[in-house]
C-alpha cells in the first residue's frame, strides 16, 4: 500500500501533493452523486442507505489508511488527517442523513468521531454497533478509542525452547536455547535499526536451558545440556564474547529441565530441576568465586520445573513432577535449606508453576498438558483455585504484563495457543487472542525503548517475536 512507504521524515510538500492528489480521486468518484438524475438519488426509501454507500465509499481509501493507523503504522496518521478532512468538507455538503447508520466504534471511527465534534452542519446521532462497551451508545459519548492487538515483529529462523532475558549497562539482551542447533544464542536490542540483533553465540551440546546471571557488573549465562555436563559462561568485555566461567558439578544432575535464579538475603542462588528417575533438583550458590551446589533438594520424582517465590516475606519454592502434586518447600532462616513445608492437593500432571503478582495479590499458574490449567490465588493460608483454563496440549502457560495490563499465554501443541487478559471487573482472565506457534515451549515478555515485545520459542518452527500495540487514542 502506498501509505507504508510514508513516513514522517519526508518533506511536508510530498504528503500535501498526496492529500491533493487524493481529493481530486474522491472529487470524481463523488461526481456520480452531486447529479440530480442519479438513481440512486431518486428513491426516498434508500436515501439512508445511499448515504451511507456513498459517504463510505468516499472514505473507503480514507479507511485504509486510518486500518493501517490501527495495526500500528503510526505515520501514516498525518496523511490520514489531512485527506480525511478535505475529503469530510466533500462528503458533508452532500450527505448529511447518517441515521440509522451503525458504526464500529473502535480506532476505525475516530475520524468521524473528530468530525462529529468539528462540524457546524447538522447531523443526527451516529450510533455504535460495537465494541460492546459502546454498543447502542452514541459515537459522541466514546470517551477513548483504546486499540490492542499482537502483531509479528521478527521471526528467528530456527527452533528453540527457552528464552531469558536481561539488561546490562541501558542495553536489552535475549539468551536464546536452541537444541537442534547446539545453540546458546544472545541477542541484544538494536536501537536504530529497531529489532533484535545477533551479539554472541554460546555453542555447546544439546542445549536445553540459557539463563543469565547478573553479579554486580558481571553478566553470567548458565547453559543447561542433556549431554557433555552443563557450564557457565561469562561475558569477557576484552574477547567482546562469553567464554566458558566454571562447569557445573552435575553429578546429581542428569536431565537439566529448568533453572531458576532467585536471591535470598542478598546471597545469589540458582536451582536446577532435573527431570531424570535418578536425578536430583539441585539449588547453587554462589560465593564470590564461582557457583557451587549448595542443596539437594528431593530425590525420586522426575521434577520438570522449579518456582522461586516470596509467600508472605518468606522464600519458597514449588516443584512441579511427573510423579506427584506440586509440592512447596519454605526456606528455614536458621538453617539456610529449604524444608518441606507443603503440597498443592488434586493438582497431578502439572508440568509448571510460574508466579505473578497483581494488585498486591500472590498468584499462580499451573501448566497442564491435557485437561484444565490453573490459576490460584493465595488467601493467607492456601492456593485457591479462582479459574480453568481448558488445555489442549500445553506445555507452557505463562503469566506477563504489559503497559498495567495482565496476560496469561497458553500454549498449545494442537492448536492455536491463546493469550488471556485480565478483566478487573469480572476478577477473571478472558480470552483476547490467539496466536498460531508450532509446539510453543516458553513466551517470554521483553520490553525495551517504550516498546513490549513477546517472543515464543517453538520446538517444531521457527522462533516469532510479538509486539503489543497498544494505541491509546484517548480524547
Ligand atoms: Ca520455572
Amino acid at each position: 500500500m502506498l501509505v507504508k512507504g510514508i513516513r514522517l521524515k519526508k518533506p511536508p510538500f510530498f504528503l500535501f501533493l498526496l492529500s491533493v492528489l487524493s481529493c481530486v480521486i474522491e472529487l470524481i468518484v463523488s461526481l456520480p452523486y452531486f447529479w440530480p438524475s442519479s438513481p440512486r438519488q431518486q428513491s426516498p426509501n434508500k436515501t439512508e442507505a445511499t448515504s451511507l454507500f456513498s459517504v463510505q465509499k468516499q472514505f473507503k481509501a480514507t479507511q485504509v489508511f486510518l486500518n493501517s493507523a490501527c495495526q500500528g503504522d503510526n505515520s501514516s496518521v498525518v496523511f490520514v488527517l489531512l485527506s480525511t478532512f478535505s475529503n469530510m468538507f466533500i462528503s458533508v455538503c452532500f450527505f448529511r442523513d447518517l441515521r440509522g447508520n451503525k458504526f464500529e466504534c473502535d480506532c476505525k471511527a475516530k475520524w468521524l468521531f473528530l468530525w462529529l465534534k468539528m462540524t457546524n452542519s447538522t447531523v443526527s446521532d451516529v450510533l455504535c454497533i460495537g465494541p460492546a462497551e459502546y454498543q447502542d451508545k452514541k459515537l459522541n459519548d466514546v470517551t477513548s478509542f483504546d486499540y490492542e492487538y499482537f502483531v509479528v515483529h521478527q521471526i528467528l529462523p530456527y527452533q528453540s525452547v527457552s528464552v531469558d532475558t536481561f539488561n546490562s549497562k541501558n542495553d536489552v539482551f535475549v539468551a536464546i536455547a536452541q537444541p537442534s542447533m547446539e545453540n546458546c544464542m544472545v541477542l541484544e536490542w538494536d536501537h536504530i535499526e529497531m529489532n533484535f540483533r545477533s551479539y554472541d553465540n554460546i555453542t555447546g551440546q544439546s542445549i536445553v536451558g540459557c539463563k543469565a546471571i547478573l553479579v554486580g557488573d558481571q553478566v553470567f549465562v548458565v547453559v543447561a545440556q542433556l549431554f557433555g555436563g552443563s557450564h557457565i559462561y561469562k561475558y569477557d568485555e576484552s574477547w567482546t564474547k562469553f567464554v566458558k566461567f566454571q562447569d557445573i558439578e552435575v553429578s546429581r544432575i542428569s536431565k537439566p529441565n529448568d533453572i531458576e535464579l532467585f536471591e535470598i538475603d542478598s546471597e545469589m542462588f540458582f536451582v536446577i530441576a532435573d527431570s531424570s528417575k535418578a536425578g536430583l533438583s539441585t539449588v547453587y550458590k554462589w560465593n564470590n568465586k564461582g557457583f557451587y551446589s549448595y542443596q539437594s533438594l528431593h530425590e525420586w520424582f522426575r521434577d520438570t520445573d522449579a518456582e522461586f517465590l516470596d509467600i508472605d516475606g518468606k522464600s519458597h519454592l514449588i516443584l512441579s513432577s511427573r510423579s506427584q502434586v506440586p509440592i512447596i518447600l519454605q526456606w528455614n532462616k536458621a538453617s539456610k535449606k529449604f524444608v518441606p513445608h507443603s503440597e498443592i492437593p488434586n493438582m497431578e500432571d502439572v508440568l509448571a508453576v510460574k508466579s505473578f503478582r497483581m494488585q498486591d495479590n500472590l498468584y499462580i499458574t499451573l501448566t497442564r498438558f491435557i485437561g484444565d490449567s490453573r490459576v490460584m490465588k493465595w488467601n493467607s493460608k492456601q492456593f485457591v483455585e479462582i479459574q480453568a483454563l481448558p488445555s489442549r496440549g500445553a506445555m507452557t502457560l505463562q503469566p506477563f504484563s504489559f503497559k498495567n495490563n495482565y496476560y496469561l499465554a497458553l500454549g498449545s501443541d494442537y492448536t492455536f495457543s491463546q493469550i488471556y487478559q485480565w478483566d478487573g471487573e469480572k476478577k477473571i482472565f478472558r480470552l483476547f487472542k490467539e496466536i498460531y506457534v508450532q509446539a510453543p515451549r516458553s513466551f517470554t515478555a521483553v520490553s525495551t525503548d517504550r516498546r513490549d515485545f513477546f517472543f515464543a520459542s517453538s520446538f517444531k518452527g521457527n522462533t516469532q517475536i510479538f509486539e503489543h500495540i497498544l494505541i491509546d487514542l484517548s480524547l
